[in-house]
């Protein structure tokens, strides 16, 4: 991958040019001006209809951001990506979660090797183990067949199982899942005081088998577990997806048990790989197909489709333009399901964990933005909560809002409502409301010119506040595979454009190191140095 700062290129300088012509803009003006904008500025691919129409952009706009990704070599970047070069430079490793999608018939090389027989045996065992469960074939320790599921794992290793689970509850069968991550032992207790032993299956999912809060969580549970079960039940209730095999067995695992999963597969995108053992027992195995098989023609959208006509490519690009030139600190996510409730807060991992970096592929500080505050929260609720700001607050948001045509329950007049709601918004931020539209409003109202004069600056609305909307047919396991490999792909494509290493995650070690070291001297009460404030803190928690 070539190393190129964004700012050096010439689009970048012509985009600065040409920002000081959009930023007065109204986007009113450039909808009347233009009867083709909205078609324009919109792309159908198979169930999915991206309209970024409702943006502080022009066509001159999406020229130059083309020419910044061209500048940038994007197109050669997406050949190594997919390629299984080692594009996680820091830690040595080609980042090929696609592999775990790609289908039987792909060839991808790791060192040489073809990693894809290896990726088919894995599937085939998640696939059997999936239906020995569901069916009831696999029991527990007294001969009954598991009624519960618990995801025991972290990060990574929880956030896309859980956000996936709840976005696909209407196709979950029997079996009930739950997720414990936190090392706060009442999320563990909270989780297992209504659980039967005889009948629950944990699943431990740690990449590394070597995280704290996991292996805590763990051994709290095979604890609780073995106050009533024998130890040999231990290896029919637990079962381990990890690529350290030798601390599994360590564990008590029994390695006929043991998921595998990969070093080329980073944590936060590792819901394809057996990582998402859970997503496949609470929907079935072929839903968990399904949904990869969604993400594959997201991935081969992405590599083969021209970047004018690209999902994921005009999201971060659009993306960029707010972040980098207008000075957007975050982009809100606007779910219009509540199935998609957890939806934000995976991103915020994707999103923030790969691209909240500040130093370029040659190691030095960069000089400007990188990475977006991810946040969100599904309509209507979202409405009655934060919208205010969206709509009359000082920061500039922009926001996606996904929806879709049809709901599942198939219950029209709430579908209306909350579509209503849908469109509205977006249309509301685009168009806002002058001081003549509310002065009119007011008055009808028979209010008297100086009541009119005293209300009318809080009621009128700027407007001009850019959204992407996300229109899909319907929410199934092979759309929501899409809609998740989409981002995953606007993600990669701003690390690009940033010049930073999107699949590292040195940030998130040096508190542990420092958590590890403050455990110690928590347990032995014996405090070392520490800034004042720390060590008065920690005397107050002691005490
Ligand atoms: C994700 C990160 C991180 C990781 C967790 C859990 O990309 O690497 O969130 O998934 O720290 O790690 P283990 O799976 O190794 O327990």
């Amino acid at each position: 991958m070539k190393n190129i700062n964004p700012t050096k290129t010439e689009a970048w300088n012509k985009l600065k040019e040409h920002f000081q012509e959009i930023e007065p803009l109204h986007m009113k003006k450039l909808f009347a001006e233009d009867e083709n904008r909205s078609l324009d500025l919109a792309i159908k691919w198979e169930d999915f209809y991206l309209d970024y129409s409702k943006n502080r952009i022009t066509s001159k706009t999406k020229n130059l951001l083309l020419k910044l990704a061209e500048e940038c070599k994007l197109k050669e970047a997406i050949d190594s990506y997919f390629g299984g070069e080692p594009i996680n430079k820091t830690e040595g490793r080609p980042v090929l979660h696609t592999a775990l999608r790609a289908g039987k018939d792909a060839k991808i090389e790791v060192d040489g090797e073809n990693v894809m027989p290896e990726v088919e045996e894995v599937k085939a065992k998640i696939k059997s183990f999936t239906n020995e469960v569901v069916e009831g074939g696999r029991k527990g320790y007294t001969g009954s067949s598991f009624t519960d599921i618990v995801n025991i794992g972290i990060g990574g290793s929880d956030l896309g199982p859980v956000m996936v689970t709840e976005s696909l509850k209407f196709y979950q069968n029997h079996l009930n899942v739950h997720f414990v991550s936190n090392v706060d032992g009442d999320h563990v207790h909270e989780v297992i005081k209504d659980l039967n032993p005889e009948t629950t299956l944990f699943i431990i999912v740690s990449k590394s088998f070597s995280t704290q809060e996991t292996l805590t969580n763990s051994t709290t549970i095979r604890s609780w577990f073995l106050r009533s079960a024998p130890q040999e039940a231990v290896s029919k209730h637990f079962v381990a997806v990890s690529s350290n095999v030798e601390k599994v067995k360590e564990f008590g695992i029994d390695p006929e048990n043991i998921f595998p999963m990969w070093d080329w597969v980073g944590g936060r995108f590792s819901l394809w790989s057996a990582v998402g053992l859970s997503i496949s027992l609470a929907v079935g195995y072929s839903n968990f197909e399904a949904l990869l098989k969604g993400a594959r023609k997201m991935d081969e959208h992405f590599k083969n489709t021209d970047f004018a006509e690209n999902i994921p490519v005009q999201l971060a690009l659009i993306s960029i333009w707010y972040n980098n030139f207008f000075g957007a600190e975050s982009e809100a996510l606007i779910p219009y399901t509540q199935y998609l409730h957890r939806l934000p807060a995976y991103l915020q991992q994707a999103t923030m964990e790969s691209n909240g970096k500040s130093v370029d592929r040659n190691g030095k500080k960069v000089d400007y933005q990188t990475g977006t505050i991810i946040w969100g929260e599904p309509g209507t609720n979202s409405q009655h909560a934060f919208f205010q700001l969206i709509h009359q607050g000082t920061k500039l948001i922009p926001a996606d809002f996904i929806g879709f045509k049809h709901s599942l329950f198939l219950d029209k007049e709430h579908h209306h409502k909350l579509m209503a709601n849908f469109f509205a918004q977006t249309e509301a931020l685009l168009q806002g409301k002058s001081e003549e539209e509310v002065r009119s409003e007011l008055q009808q109202k028979s209010l008297s010119e100086e009541e009119i004069k005293e209300k009318v600056p809080f009621r009128v609305f700027d407007g001009n506040k850019p959204t992407n909307t996300i229109l899909i047919e319907k929410l199934t396991p092979e759309s929501l595979g899409k809609l998740i490999a989409m981002y995953e792909h606007k993600i990669f494509v701003q690390g690009i454009i940033w010049d930073i290493f999107s699949y590292d995650q040195w940030g998130v070690e040096l508190g542990k190191q420092l958590a590890s070291k403050i455990l110690e001297e928590i347990e032995n009460n014996a405090l070392q140095n520490h800034d004042s404030s720390t060590k008065n803190l920690l005397k107050f928690f002691i005490k």
